[in-house]
């Protein structure tokens, strides 16, 4: 008989259905828990040797002390590295060219919608009014892109391609070609030439509370809208909102695009919903595809098992 392949267990926070679906040809020849399912919440996971987690039940880890590997449902992992009892195994983070698309469409399309000054014509439109704004063009605007991972990377690029300039700032210089890039002792230069700020950062000790009007005050001003635009998918833990609520209100902003905030949903009562200009989408820039996580995780459990290192791994002290 051939040895019993090592049980997984899915412990998402996604949409049941989704998972549901796309477990039905996942993990070939394996047991699988998916704790999302009311039938199977009571079985017993001590033999569980991988879990697929996206903010999970707080007593997964208690429940399955034998894992050899964690995997995010997601890039981001502040989510796991915040989990009670998190075990010292490897922590795969999820990387894959459908999350990173996503991403990069959802970025482009605030860059071009703040511009393009959408949200003035869309005002006009509701007027009735008939008034053609200035054009500026992607080349007059710097997009300064902070944290030029995966994700940062490729929005950097294909906002290039639009004719934006294209700045990058990261905790290590990067090299990448037409794009001018910054270690984080250059901070005060990148910013002093930005216009759009895009925030693609991971939440982190050193990262949290990042965006605050301090730095806000350090963005450009000679853009072709006077003040700048901050556009954040990173986490809301890295933005102070109330910064953000003042400097758009001030006009110390000229805009902004967020999908991540402080407390998700955002409270009803935010002004942020509301402010002009400002754009707000619900952590929904790049969802997780469901169907390929679970193709990245059989690809990286397949490497472990044939004794390849894996790939994506988390460095803990850096917390990303
Ligand atoms: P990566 O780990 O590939 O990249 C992170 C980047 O941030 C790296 O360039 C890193 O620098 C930089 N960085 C981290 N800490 C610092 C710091 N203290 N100072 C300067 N730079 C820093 O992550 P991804 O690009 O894959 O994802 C980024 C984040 O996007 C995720 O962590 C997640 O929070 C968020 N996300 C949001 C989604 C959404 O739908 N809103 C979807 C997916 C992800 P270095 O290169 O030197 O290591
Ligand atoms: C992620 C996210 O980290 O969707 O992947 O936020």
């Amino acid at each position: 008989m051939p040895p019993k392949a090592a049980p997984v267990v899915i412990d998402l926070k996604f949409n049941p259905d989704e998972v549901t679906a796309a477990l039905a040809d996942a993990f070939p020849g394996r047991d699988v828990v998916n704790r999302a399912d009311p039938a199977q919440a009571g079985r017993d996971l001590a033999q569980a040797r991988y879990a697929v987690v996206w903010k999970s039940q707080p007593d997964l880890f208690a429940r399955a002390p034998n894992l050899a590997a964690v995997f995010s449902g997601g890039a981001g992992v502040d989510h796991v590295l915040t989990l009670p009892g998190l075990p010292d195994v490897p922590l795969v983070r999820f990387v894959d060219p459908t999350l990173t698309t996503r991403m990069s469409e959802w970025v482009v399309l605030q860059c071009l919608l703040h511009l393009r000054q959408h949200g003035r014509y869309a005002g006009q439109a509701q007027r009735g009014a008939w008034a053609e704004l200035p054009q500026p063009e992607a080349r007059d605007l710097t997009v300064g892109v902070m944290g030029l991972g995966v994700l940062g990377q490729d929005a950097a690029r294909k906002l290039q391609t639009l004719g934006f300039t294209v700045t990058g700032w990261s905790r290590r210089k990067k090299t990448l070609d037409g794009i001018e890039t910054y270690d984080e002792r250059g901070l005060d230069a990148f910013l002093a030439r930005t216009d759009i700020l895009v925030g693609l950062l991971p939440l982190t000790a050193e990262t949290r509370g990042l965006y605050d009007a301090t730095l806000f005050a350090k963005l450009s001003r000679k853009g072709p809208f006077g003040a700048p635009v901050f556009i954040n998918a990173g986490r809301g833990g890295s933005q102070v909102e109330a910064d953000i609520i003042a400097a758009l209100r001030s006009g110390g902003l000229h805009g902004a695009s967020l999908d991540v905030f402080s407390t998700e949903p955002l409270e009803a009562d935010s002004p942020l919903w509301t402010l002009p200009n400002c754009i707000v989408t619900p952590h929904a820039a790049a969802a997780s595809d469901v169907k390929a996580l679970f193709r990245h995780v059989e690809a990286q459990i397949e490497r472990h098992e044939a004794g390849l290192p894996f790939e994506h791994l988390v460095d803990r002290t850096a917390g990303y």
